[in-house]
């Protein structure tokens, strides 16, 4: 590849502040140029939170870079609460930010459970939506959440995943997310953080097609752990809060077709495999899908980088 593209500088927000939404308290910042072209971020999990470095997908001159942390995580308050925290709380949460921040039309960028919640917020609020850029496609089907956390993604990283069991018996290991659920809601504070810890390193393990042990480790913090895991389990347990699984990736494209999409999708994404990616472009051959010939599922593998921020500087440098 010639030029790649890599992340924009290192940038501070010129303002933050916490949107009211029900129980919670939802941080978030505005980074760039405040005249820019408004773009929102929206993180991976469901439970991820944002960080300082997805700011630099952004050329900090033609945008105004606005990022959130959703319920119960990051910087957002209560930590780790699970009480009105679904997809549609969400959804609203998005609008209304973009209320209060005055803007009539923002370019969507989300990534794996943010490209989830691209599509149901671009499908309840289409005119809000100016372009949309995703990446590493999850639609919270059965099919994709037992690849993940059943059988599939397990005989690609047997080590990772040999720990990933360690806190289940056997004899509950049928169903590793409902196992995983009963300790999450169980009062066995120091079995909870373990679990957590288990959670969250497993998918810390197998973001990246070369393992990358401080990414496995950055996911055994604690806190976010905690966050991460029981969040994360909360939307899996209760489908993505979906009408029926294929919501997204078919009934509600036609309210979506016309707003332009990049779709970028690593080949070998063991997290979210490019099955989804493949079915949603089928389903909305009007969006460009971008296929990153040796990528996992993170934003930071080189190429995935570099596609990212081909298509918001190509988005950017639209003025309309
Ligand atoms: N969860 C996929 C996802 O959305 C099954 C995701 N994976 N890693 C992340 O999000 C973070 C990088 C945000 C932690």
């Amino acid at each position: 590849m010639k030029d790649r593209l890599s992340l924009y500088p290192p940038i501070e927000p010129y303002d933050y502040d916490f949107l009211e939404a029900d129980n919670h308290q939802i941080y978030y910042e505005q980074c760039g140029n405040p005249d820019g072209k408004p773009a929102v971020f929206l993180h991976g999990g469901p439970g991820g939170g944002g960080s300082k470095i997805v700011r630099q997908f952004f050329n900090p001159e033609a945008y105004r870079i606005i990022i959130f942390d959703q319920r119960g995580c990051g910087r957002s308050k209560p930590h780790g609460c699970l009480e009105k925290n679904t997809t549609w709380d969400l959804v609203e949460d998005i609008e209304n930010l973009k209320k209060k921040l005055g803007i009539k039309q923002w370019l969507v960028f989300g990534g794996s459970w943010g490209s989830t919640l691209s599509l149901a917020y671009s499908q309840t609020y289409p005119d809000s939506v100016s372009e949309m850029v995703l990446r590493g496609i999850f639609m919270l089907r059965e099919k994709e959440l037992k690849w993940f956390y059943q059988y599939g993604a397990s005989n690609v990283f047997p080590e990772a995943w040999q720990y990933f069991l360690e806190p289940i018996d056997e004899e509950d290991r049928h169903n590793l997310i409902s196992a995983y659920h009963k300790i999450f809601l169980g009062d066995d504070e120091e079995k909870k953080l373990n679990a957590a810890i288990a959670w969250s390193k497993w998918e810390g393990s197998t973001s990246s097609l070369s393992y990358r042990p401080e990414m496995a480790e950055s996911f055994s913090e604690p806190k976010f752990a905690l966050a991460f895991a029981l969040i994360e389990n909360h939307y899996f347990i209760n489908k993505g809060f979906l009408e029926e699984e294929n919501q997204l990736i078919e009934k509600g494209i036609d309210i979506i077709r016309s707003i332009p999409t990049v779709i970028v999708q690593g080949r070998y994404d063991m997290v979210c495999p490019m099955t989804t990616a493949w079915e949603l472009s089928q389903n909305w051959p009007e969006a460009e899908l971008i296929i990153a010939p040796s990528s996992g599922h993170t934003a930071f593998e080189k190429e995935i980088t570099h596609e990212l921020i081909n298509a918001t500087n190509k988005f950017g440098s639209n003025n309309d």
